[in-house]
């Protein structure tokens, strides 16, 4: 065993209450059949926890990167690995359960892996409108820039519980769509792909906005990286 596989069954076993990793880490290295382990890690934010001041707070960049998506992370490594000590064990009992947090974990890793890359300082890549291919499509979809915001905004806000806002891309008529997520991973849709996506966990604004999650929404949009959204779209495009 390596290095870096002894390190990461360390770091995946430090969040594995139920014990279930250390069977399949003694194993995975014999037992081929269970399937090598994909090692998820958090990527680093593109800017300074500070940079999306003061429409995001430091307090709340800092602790909802390096601690809650950071258990995201640390989450779906051990449902993974405890689905992999299953499939070596054969005892597939928990199965319905560990599917269940591989959708959760993994919907919070992807989203967040997102959300980071969406945003930018304001005044550096963030705020302003969209332009170009995503520009059209937006107002072809929605009428205008302005009934898209009012949509978008309107389907965050009104999440029930946690969740998100999202605005995905749906290939077979190419038309952009507008959705929520309850968690990270409840209405889900199959044969959309999100381009652009706003967390609203109370995690991502209570500290500054308390209950009004309605001025977080309307102060985001002054950091949302259409580059990037933009660059998402173009990447399910056929060129
Ligand atoms: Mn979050």
């Amino acid at each position: 065993m390596d290095t870096s596989r002894r390190d990461f069954f360390r770091v995946a076993g430090g969040v594995a209450a139920t014990g279930v990793l250390s069977g399949v880490f003694s194993q995975s290295a014999s037992a081929q059949s269970t399937g090598p382990l994909t090692k998820h890690e958090l990527p680093a934010p593109p800017y300074a926890y500070d940079a999306l001041e003061p429409y995001i707070d430091t307090t709340t960049m800092e602790l909802h990167h390096s601690k809650h998506h950071a258990a995201y992370v640390n989450g779906l490594n051990a449902v993974e690995a405890a689905l992999a000590q299953a499939r070596a064990s054969g005892d597939y009992a928990l199965t319905q359960y560990w599917t269940k947090r591989a959708a959760f974990n993994g919907g919070g890793h992807f989203l967040h892996s997102m959300f980071w890359k969406v945003m930018a300082p304001p005044n550096a890549g963030g705020g302003g409108e969209p332009s170009g291919e995503l520009r059209k499509k937006i107002d072809r979809d929605f009428g205008s820039f302005d009934a898209f915001k009012k949509q978008f905004s309107a389907a965050s806000a009104q999440v029930e519980g946690s969740g998100w806002g999202l605005l995905h891309y749906r290939p077979e008529d190419d038309r952009l769509v507008v959705l929520q997520a309850e968690d990270h991973h409840k209405l889900t849709v199959w044969g959309v792909w999100p381009i652009l996506c706003v967390d609203v966990w109370e995690h991502a604004y209570y500290l500054k906005y308390q209950n009004k999650r309605s001025d977080y929404i309307d102060a985001w949009w002054n950091v949302v990286n259409w580059d990037q959204v933009s660059a998402n779209l173009d990447a399910l495009q056929p060129s």
